[in-house]
């Protein structure tokens, strides 16, 4: 399977994004919908294979055998040939690609499981805010889900149109001003699953990813019962003056803490921000050093992105990197 993939990506190096055990490809499915999708793609492209092998021959053939040659070509069984290649064997390849289609619509657009966990994704340029109804909180650009489970996702956007692509888990779908979409996915497999914004959404649309963090149900029940935790203030030190900081510059207009006074809805809730693997959606990894470059000039790391330049001295900075490194 790994060769045929990689001879299929080295013959299409089409739209596809990696192959074999890429963290974001859509052949090498770990979900059911991308199951369903690997198995109509390897269908579509065995199909394309044979007339590519088919029509191959036949120019060699015409160019081997051409006009004044010895084989002689009657009319009659020519006209044959074109209506059974041409117009026959189209349709009933079409038609049955179209009903495996149909087929695979239906089994997707429910998943038979009455036992959902809803999960609430709002997208934002550029970054993805998610929220878990069954715990009350809200969180970022991580989406964690138990294995085994379906999970219910229900789409929305805060702006223009974006769309939520898990490619190892499942089938795209979009996010649509002015409604709601919905979307499944179910994996036995637990893991980390990089996913990306599929619509052109603006400047950073390419920095619009997202990662799907798939856990073992009682893995999984230890983080939201962590996350439905409010953040406790530290009790003194660089961390305590950085809350202080993070309250009374603009950030708190900008960003919710639960437990804290701040309770702005612009940017990213960042009452557990130490605990992700990633900021700024995909863009950088969650260490000491980004997260200070990000807050003194995120413009330099994300241009454009809406989260303007901040003024702060470098006793604030420290400051506030010391508290945010505190919420776990
Ligand atoms: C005008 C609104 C605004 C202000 C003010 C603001 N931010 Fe942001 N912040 C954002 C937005 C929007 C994002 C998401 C950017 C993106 O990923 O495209 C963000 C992202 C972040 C992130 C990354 C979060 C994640 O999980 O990816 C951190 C950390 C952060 N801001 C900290 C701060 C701090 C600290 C301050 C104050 C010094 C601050 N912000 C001020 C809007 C703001
Ligand atoms: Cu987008």
């Amino acid at each position: 399977m790994r060769s045929a993939c990689g001879t299929a990506a080295l013959l299409l190096s089409a739209s596809l994004t990696g192959c074999g055990d890429s963290p974001q490809s859509a052949l090498s499915p770990h979900g059911e919908g991308a199951r369903r999708v690997a198995a109509l793609w390897w269908l579509l492209f065995g199909i394309s294979m044979v007339f590519v092998v088919l029509v191959t021959a036949l120019v060699l053939w015409a160019a081997i055998y051409r006009r004044g040659s010895r084989v002689r070509v009657r009319m009659g069984s020519a006209q044959r040939f074109v209506v059974i290649m041409g117009v026959v064997i189209p349709t009933i390849v079409l038609v049955g690609v179209y009903v495996v289609g149909l087929r695979d619509l239906r089994a997707l657009s429910d998943p038979r499981d009455p036992d959902q966990l809803v999960v609430e994704v709002t997208g934002h340029q550029w970054w993805w805010e998610v929220r878990y109804p069954e715990g009350g909180f809200v969180t970022a650009n991580e989406i964690h889900v138990p294995t085994g489970r379906t999970v219910n996702l229900r789409l929305r956007t805060a702006d223009v149109n974006h769309s939520f692509w898990v490619p190892g888990l499942t089938v795209k779908t979009d996010l649509v001003a002015g409604r709601v979409n919905h979307l499944w996915l179910r994996t036995g497999r637990a893991g980390l699953y990089r996913d990306q914004c599929a619509e052109y959404c603006g400047l950073q649309h390419a920095r619009m990813a997202f990662h799907v963090v798939a856990q073992p149900p009682a893995e999984f029940s230890a983080w939201l019962a962590g996350q439905e935790h409010s953040a406790t203030a530290p009790a003194g030190g660089l961390a305590a003056r950085g809350l202080q900081v993070f309250q009374t510059a603009s950030c708190a207009s900008c960003h919710a803490i639960r437990g804290t006074t701040a309770n702005g809805r612009i940017g990213p809730d960042l009452t557990h921000v130490a605990g992700r693997r990633y900021l700024a959606a995909g863009t950088i990894p969650n260490t000491r050093g980004y997260l200070g470059g990000w807050i003194s000039n995120s413009q330099t790391l994300k241009p454009g992105n809406k989260m303007p330049p901040q003024p702060l001295t470098s006793e604030q900075l420290q400051a506030l990197i010391a508290y945010l490194e505190t919420l776990r």
